[in-house]
């Protein structure tokens, strides 16, 4: 089966006056975000802060406003949720490759030759960013999304659906670390005039909440205490379990999205393939993946998505003091959920 990135199947052909309209109503979002307030940011703009998570500005942030009025959930949707770093990439490789594993051959799969931001379209970036509007409605179902939207924030039309959703958490340090890392990548890029953004600041800002989607705290919490609420709906999954048992973990998130392996395709191997294909190894090494000139929808080269994939790397970065200080507050924030890292 031939692949089309969904973000190309569903743009739309539009009249003058579709378009007119279009951006009268990003104009109403860009009013709003121009009284909201701001903070210093991560990358190369302030972060805004808008129904209590911080957001980057303008292209980001419209599209949060418009994915929450315009978009409409479907039952058979599956929607991946997570604050940015904590291992969507590898999700949306898993979560593609689990719905998608009768349609394609793993030697002439996909996502060996396209990003898989590409094969699960964000919704706020991908899809409703003013730059890039496209009407989702036009893609068939099952449809495979993310978003970073915290739950609270979550449009109506997909609290009231019966979707599947999917929540990667990992551990705040990690976060913290590869969200300096790739902060910086855009910085670098966009705005060569502001000095990189040093750890001690990236820290403070981390811990007071402000960092893209942001407070990562509250964003984790959000969907714990949904996924309690509705664990038939929403997964609860930590990047680090899926690191140290990934059989486990993948036949957990398969069942869970309805698409069980069956014991033939555990005799086969599939889970195996589906794992090696979908690895930091396998991805990371890509020519897709690799390549300085391929660049995703953020601007920032695919590249920029794939730096160690590891667990723990924040020990070669923080110190002892900051160590410290974040286990404090996800001690306190965490009290009394039954997930630790
Ligand atoms: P996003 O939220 O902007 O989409 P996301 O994919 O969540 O980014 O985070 C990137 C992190 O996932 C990187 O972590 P690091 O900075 O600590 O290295 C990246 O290396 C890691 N990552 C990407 N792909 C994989 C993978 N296939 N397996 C494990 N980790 C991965």
């Amino acid at each position: 089966m031939e692949f089309t990135p969904p973000s190309k199947r569903c743009l739309p052909t539009k009249s003058k006056e579709e378009e007119e309209d279009d951006e009268r109503v990003y104009q109403t979002y860009r009013n709003l975000i121009s009284t909201l307030p701001t903070e210093n940011g991560w990358s190369s703009s302030n972060l805004v802060l808008y129904q209590g998570s911080r957001y980057v500005p303008n292209n980001f942030l419209q599209g949060v406003m418009a994915v929450q009025q315009h978009f409409k959930a479907r039952p058979t949707d599956i929607l991946l949720t997570a604050i940015p770093k904590s291992g969507t990439t590898w999700m949306k490789a898993l979560i593609f490759s689990i719905v998608n594993r009768t349609h394609y051959d793993f030697t002439t799969h996909p996502l060996l030759t396209h990003n898989p931001q590409d094969c699960v379209p964000t919704l706020e970036t991908n899809l409703y960013r003013k730059t890039s509007i496209t009407n989702p409605d036009l893609l068939p179902s099952p449809r495979l999304f993310s978003t970073h939207i915290s739950c609270s924030s979550l449009p109506k039309s997909i609290i009231d659906s019966s979707c599947q959703i999917v929540y990667i958490c990992r551990n705040p340090k990690d976060v913290l670390v590869s969200n300096r890392y790739f902060g910086n990548k855009i910085r670098a890029k966009f705005n060569k005039d502001q000095p990189l953004l040093s750890l001690a600041e990236a820290f403070q800002l981390f811990c007071k909440g402000a960092s893209p989607f942001g407070p990562y705290w509250e964003h984790v919490l959000g969907f714990w205490k949904a996924s309690l609420e509705q664990p038939e709906r929403i997964l609860f999954l930590k990047y680090e379990d899926l690191r140290s048992n990934p059989l486990v973990y993948l036949r957990k998130l398969a069942q869970h999205l309805g698409y069980p392996f069956s014991l033939e395709e555990e005799k086969q191997g599939v889970l195996e393939k589906i794992l090696n294909l979908c690895s930091f190894q396998n991805l990371s090494n890509l020519e897709v993946n690799k390549n300085p000139d391929k660049v995703s929808h953020v601007g920032v080269e695919y590249s920029a998505f794939f730096r160690k994939g590891q667990v723990g790397d924040w020990k070669n970065h923080l110190t002892a003091d900051m160590i410290e200080h974040i286990d404090r507050i996800t001690e306190q924030k965490f009290h009394g959920c039954d997930f630790s890292f």
